[in-house]
Parts: C-alpha cells; structure tokens; sequence
C-alpha cells in the first residue's frame, strides 16, 4: 500500500538547468517518453528481463529452501472500488519480481531460482472493455523473459507438485494489506502449511536499487522537478493552491507522469506549517511562502520532492533566514550522507545543526523579528525516509546506508505563529563515496529561486 504522505512525523522520521526544464515539452520531448510495448496490457512498458531475473535470483538465495508465490494486482471493479481512482496498479511486490503491469497473474519461484508465471486466458469479449491482455503465450515468454508461462487454472496442480510435496521447504507468500482477502492464500494458511510472509524479504532486497530501478527514480525525480519549475514560474499572488496545483500536476503528466506518488501538498501562508495538507483550497496573499511537497510516479517508482518560494516572487528578509538556515542544514546533512552512516545519524546532524546556527531566529512573540529560541523545537518531523515504489519505502530504517540506497533528506521549520512554515526535500542517492542529489534540477537556492520567478511564463 502506498502512503498517503511524504513525510515521516515522527521523530525517528540551477538556473540554467531550470530554464531548460521550463522548455515547452514539445521543444525538447516529454522527460517521460518511452517506446510502448503494443503486445502487453495497457502499452505497458519494456521489461528489464535481465534485472527482475537477478531479483529472482537473489531473492531465491537469500530463501534457500521454500517456494515462493506470489499474486499480482486484480482489476478493480470500477462500478463498486474506489470510483475517484481507479486506475491500475501493480502491487509492488509482483512488480519487482516481474515488471509487468499485468492483472490477475502468479508468479512462482521455484528453488535455484526456476520461475513459473501464470496468466489468466485472454477474452476477447472482454478486451473490448479493459483493452488488450497479456495471455499465456509465447508473447508473455519473450516479453516476460520468463520461460514457463502457463494459464492461471493450472495453478494449484504446479503448486501441489512443486511446493507441497514433502521436504519441498516452507511456502513464502506476501503477507500484507493487499493480499489480505487473496482466498488461495488464505486456503493454503488454514490448510496448516508452513506459510510464510515474505515480504521482510523482498523488503530488504528493496532497500538497495539495482540500475534500472536507479534509472526509473531519476525519470519520476526530473518529472517532478519540472512540475516545481513550472509552478514556481506561473506563481503570482491572488492565485488559489489548487491552480498551483494544477500547473503542477499538469507539467507531471505533460512529462509522462503515470500517477501523483502521493497526493499534492500545496499550502500557503498559514497552511505552510501544517506538515500534510493536501486540502489545496486557500487563496494565496501577496507576502505568503507557498510549501509544495509533490512527486510524480513513473514505472512504478515515485519521486518526493519538496520546495518553498514566495508566492510574489521576493523572499523577506524573514524568510529568507528561516529558509537559508532550513536549507543549510539539508546541506550539512548530506555533507554527511555516505556508506555506513544510518538516518538516525543523519537526524542528529540536522538538529545538531539547527541548534547550533539558529541563534533566537525562532519563537518568541514571531512577527518578523525574530525570538528567544533557538529553531530545532520547530523542527517536527523526521529527516528522512526510504524513497521507490513507495513515498516512504520499506525496509528496516536502523540498516547503515550502503551504495544505491535512495533516501529523502528533508529538513523544515514551522512557526505557526508567524504563518511561517519552510520545507526543503530533495531525493538523494547513496553512492561508493557519499552520496549524489538526484532532484537537484529544482532550484533551491533563494537566489535560484527569484531569478526563476522573475522570467514568468504565462501558462
Ligand atoms: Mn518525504
């Protein structure tokens, strides 16, 4: 299940590169283009085959002995689920083992890593309602790279053969919300075998991204950037959130953007200090900072990227300190960003920081001039969260960083009082050395800031 946010509240949670980004996409091309594949669901998109078989693998070494199952997303019924979003979505799980956005189907992995994928027969009927379907055949072979590929009613005889003769080892099944009401699943637990969740597994093989998944991050994260760029050029004061969110979300899709990873959190003036408002219905005010916390989803991975600009286009003196002490301590947190370290470290360093360089910028009666305090008591939330298929991706939070692990680093300071809220959110990559900042195509300083939203363009 996705989350519905992109924060962790609690507390162990370029000016010329824009001005490109702001090209209209015909110029330069969506940033999400792709070459469809016409023979899988949807136009879906080419399968890494060589990637999702090393996942198997690895996956089938870390278990040793067991079979594994595992189901993918059903079609949802649009008459009767959640009609306000109701588009296809592959659970992460079948998606990482697989790459196919292909509904109703299993996956069973066999020790030594033999793979078995089984899809429902086509309907022709029914394809004139949902569109083309990948069926059991030679197509699904060569577009899966899976070599077996066999109808869905022939399940359970492979599954009995397979996983449930005798010393054939525990069967490991996703155990989670989205298999919860899977009646095979639940048939083969009541049954009294050994089943086992094996997501902790796979979860942990998720914390570290492989190249292709790295390469589908850095679509979903120029997405985004886009859609922050265009947002902060077509920002004037008297504009409503949702028309910012609206110039958002359609540079997201303008780009090839699947899906929002998360909704849309635009929040003005005093909305700036709530941490997950996604309500999006104020009018903006001349003088106001704007927080917008958005990232798009493309190939199934999401991106989550934070910005805050004033909504004229000039930052106050007052802002700019909280923003340039915010934006330091992302700094200073990614300066320690490398193999080895943990979140939780990393947490320290951002507070130790904004303790330390804050002097009384925050508390007191606010009003502009400052306090009596120093800002890390309106520092709320965690610093970081592990970033994929997910907002916040799965996987043990206490695991030391390790190359190609891809994290939020996402400092904020929220002064209620002073309808003063600045969130800063970058997505970074962890590399052999340190780390790399992936979303670094939105500006970030004040100055790239104001350069950027003095060349408006008018939407
Ligand atoms: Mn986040």
């Amino acid at each position: 299940m996705r989350s519905a946010c992109c924060i962790v509240v609690v507390c162990a949670a370029v000016a010329t590169v824009a001005a490109a980004q702001a090209r209209p996409a015909a110029a330069a091309g969506p940033i999400g283009a792709w070459t469809p594949v016409p023979e899988l669901p949807g136009m879906g998109r080419p399968v890494d085959t060589a990637s999702v078989a090393a996942r198997r693998r690895a996956l089938a070494a870390r278990i040793g002995r067991g079979v594994i199952l595992v189901p993918a997303a059903h079609e949802r019924d649009i008459e009767r689920e959640v009609i306000q979003d109701n588009d296809f979505r592959q659970s992460n799980t079948f998606f990482y083992l697989t790459e196919l956005e292909t509904q109703d189907a299993w996956l069973i992995v066999a020790p030594g890593g033999e793979t078995i994928l089984f899809l429902p027969p086509r309907n022709p009927g029914q394809e004139r309602w949902t569109g083309m379907r990948l069926g059991p055949d030679s197509t699904a072979a060569r577009l899966s790279g899976i070599a077996r590929v066999l109808p869905t009613d022939s399940l359970d005889s492979v599954l009995e053969n397979l996983a449930l003769r005798p010393g054939a080892g525990p069967l490991y099944v996703p155990l989670d919300p989205t298999t919860r009401d899977e009646p095979r699943l639940k048939e083969l637990a009541f049954a009294g075998r050994d089943v086992r969740n094996l997501r902790p597994i796979v979860d942990s093989l998720r914390l570290v991204k492989d190249a292709d998944e790295v390469a589908r991050m850095r679509k979903a994260i120029d997405i985004s950037a886009a859609g922050h760029v265009a947002a902060m050029q077509a920002a004037r004061p008297g504009m409503w959130e949702y028309e910012l969110e609206a110039v958002l979300e359609a540079a997201f899709r303008r780009n090839g953007a699947d899906r929002v990873g998360y909704p849309s959190i635009v929040g003005s003036g005093p909305n700036t200090t709530t941490l997950h408002y996604d309500v999006n219905r104020r009018q903006t005010r001349d003088g106001d900072l704007v927080v917008i916390d958005a990232g798009a989803e493309w190939g199934q991975y999401t991106a989550d990227v934070t910005r805050t600009f004033p909504i004229n286009g000039r930052f106050t003196a007052r802002q700019k300190a909280i923003y340039d002490l915010v934006l330091a301590t992302q700094q200073a947190a990614f300066d320690s960003t490398r193999p080895g370290t943990t979140i939780a470290r990393l947490n320290r360093v951002a507070r130790d920081y904004i303790r330390t360089h804050s002097g009384t910028l925050c508390g007191g009666g606010g009003g502009g001039g400052g306090g009596d305090q120093t800002c890390d008591a309106y520092f709320i939330h965690g610093l970081s969260h592990w970033l994929g298929m997910e907002v916040h991706d799965v996987g043990d939070y206490s695991s030391p960083l390790r190359p190609g692990m891809v994290l939020t680093i996402e400092p904020g300071i929220y002064l209620p009082q002073e309808a003063l809220g600045v969130r800063i959110e970058d997505d970074v990559l962890v590399t052999a050395t340190g780390a790399e900042w992936l979303s670094a195509k939105a500006p970030k300083t004040t100055a790239e800031i104001e350069r950027l939203m003095s060349r408006p363009s008018r939407p």
